[in-house]
């Protein structure tokens, strides 16, 4: 009984260790996002970001592989501090297809339409300065 509960401590332990260091060792400088360094993200430069720091699997709280409209509605309020609905769009405006679930990909479109305020196809440092916070996307819970 006493050994059980040591591994598990020493699993927990382990966990919030290893969680606290990948929020850490997240890098979100604009100059990561924009690899080629040209000063605007693009969308492929855009997704790739999001993917190699795992946010999709961040807003997808159980794990199942798809974001549904309650872990959407989570990740915007967590994320983005007033995230207006009507201004910034609905989950039914990301979920492109319909089938009431989040795909990676519109999860990344979503994302990038909401960060390209002026819809030119790129986001640059001034976009990602308003959309882009310290505190929810560098270091957050999950
Ligand atoms: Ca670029
Ligand atoms: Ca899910
Ligand atoms: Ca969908
Ligand atoms: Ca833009």
């Amino acid at each position: 009984m006493k050994t059980i509960s040591k591994i598990t401590t020493a699993l927990l332990i382990f966990l919030l260790i290893s969680t606290a260091g990948f929020s850490q060792n997240r890098d979100n400088d604009y100059s990561t996002w924009d690899n080629n360094g040209d000063n605007k993200v693009d969308n492929n430069e855009f997704s790739s970001t999001l993917n190699d720091n795992g946010y999709y699997d961040d807003w997808d709280t159980n794990s199942d592989q798809r974001i549904d409209e309650n872990e959407w509605n989570n990740g915007a309020v967590t994320y983005y501090d007033g995230y207006d609905y009507e201004e910034d769009g609905t989950f039914n405006d990301w979920d492109t297809n319909d089938d009431s679930y989040l795909d990676e990909d519109e999860y990344f479109e979503g994302t990038f339409e909401l960060w390209d305020d002026d819809d030119n196809g790129y986001v640059d440092n001034n976009e990602y300065d308003t959309w882009y916070d310290d505190d929810s996307w560098n270091d957050n819970d999950y």
